[in-house]
């Protein structure tokens, strides 16, 4: 079995970073947010985030904020949900969410709210379980959670879970791997995870391993290396991964590895992209693979990042550093006080 090549990954990642204007970019124009966000939690899961220009990548994440308060895929793109949780995770990598106005953009992302509980991802009004996640989360990550109805939202899932276990993307639509993970992470950041039932879900995701080892989203699909992500991780939040194989999915996704360039397709011999070598490295920290840092299944975070965001509210100014200072001069003055006097 080969081996994982986090030399070579690191390179790619930079690569794409640096490469403007040619057909990848091109295509990738309007995600170019979501782009940045797969690119960067690689690089951090590896350690080696320290390898971009935090100043400048920052500056560039505010610059596609809209009046709204929400976000756009680059600069001058209309804003769309996604975009602000992208920016939102950029910004929490980077240990930087204070530079945002938190109040616009949780208005904004409250205001997709529907009077069902259910989320829009943009004002055309499209409704789906994936906004009802990134919504969810993007307001957990910002400390505003209760700008929107949580009960209502949480109903709003339940009423797209299927009989085999699943869920859909609205009520009454088939049962997904990637919506599953949705809902089902959803579920989890609101602490409303009873509601799944357990064993039946378990059932339907570890099913979806393949001879392979890799993972599918449906029933006699193909396998490809972002559903380790999404079954994986769901698996884990109902505490059913001991389910699968998990040395032949760990197979799967480094057979996926470009050898020479760096990178993760698919499948086997696909071209890789920067979404499927977030994803499989993003499954291989979730199978505990040596030297790659923890990841959170529901918050899509690596869980050093998520703990700091969970531990400290939020408030203008950076309230957490004035709390560090605090905690270092107690630590000082302790440090400084008359013991038993020497001289005596
Ligand atoms: C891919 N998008 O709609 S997309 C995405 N897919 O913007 C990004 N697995 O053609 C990249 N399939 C590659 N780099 C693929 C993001 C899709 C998912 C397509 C895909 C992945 C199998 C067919 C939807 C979060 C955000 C968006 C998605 C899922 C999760 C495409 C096709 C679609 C898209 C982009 C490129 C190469 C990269
Ligand atoms: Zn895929």
């Amino acid at each position: 079995m080969g081996e994982l090549l986090v030399g070579k990954h690191v390179k790619y990642i930079i690569t794409v970073e640096k490469r403007k204007g040619d057909f990848e970019s091109v295509v990738m124009e309007h995600l170019r947010l979501n782009g940045a966000y797969w690119g960067l939690t690689t690089l951090d899961i590896m350690g080696k985030l320290s390898a971009v220009e935090q100043d400048e990548v920052i500056s560039w994440v505010m610059q596609c904020q809209h009046e709204s308060g929400g976000f756009g895929g680059n600069i001058g793109h209309d804003p769309h949900v996604l975009c602000a949780l992208s920016a939102i995770q950029v910004l929490a990598l980077f240990d930087k969410i204070h530079v945002l106005d938190i109040d616009k953009v949780s208005n904004y992302i409250a205001g997709l709210q529907n009077e069902d509980g259910s989320f829009s991802g943009d004002i055309w009004g499209e409704v789906d379980t994936r906004f009802s996640y990134i919504a969810i989360l993007s307001l957990a990550l910002l400390h505003r959670l209760d700008k929107v109805d949580v009960g209502k939202a949480v109903k709003y899932i339940l009423s797209c879970k299927n009989v085999d276990g699943g869920f859909g993307c609205t009520p009454g639509a088939e049962s997904h791997a990637g919506k599953i993970f949705c809902c089902v992470a959803a579920l989890a950041i609101t602490g409303s995870l009873h509601h799944v039932d357990k064993d039946l879900l378990g059932w339907w995701l570890c099913e979806r391993q393949v001879k392979s080892g890799g993972l599918n989203g449906r029933p006699e699909k193909l396998p490809d290396v972002c559903y380790s992500w999404w079954v994986l991780s769901s698996l884990i939040m109902i505490d059913r991964v001991h389910w699968i194989d998990k040395g032949k999915l760990v197979k799967f996704i480094l057979d996926c590895q470009d050898k020479e360039n760096g990178g993760i397709s698919d499948r086997p011999d696909d071209a890789v992209d920067v979404f499927h070598t977030y994803f499989g490295l993003a499954g291989l920290s979730l199978l505990e693979y040596p030297g790659i840092k923890p990841i959170d299944p529901a918050y899509a975070l690596p869980v050093d990042v998520v703990n700091r965001q969970k531990q400290f509210p939020l408030m203008k100014g950076g309230l957490r550093y004035q709390c560090c200072n605090i905690f270092i001069i107690m630590a000082l003055s302790g440090r400084n006080k008359p013991k038993a006097d020497p001289g005596f």
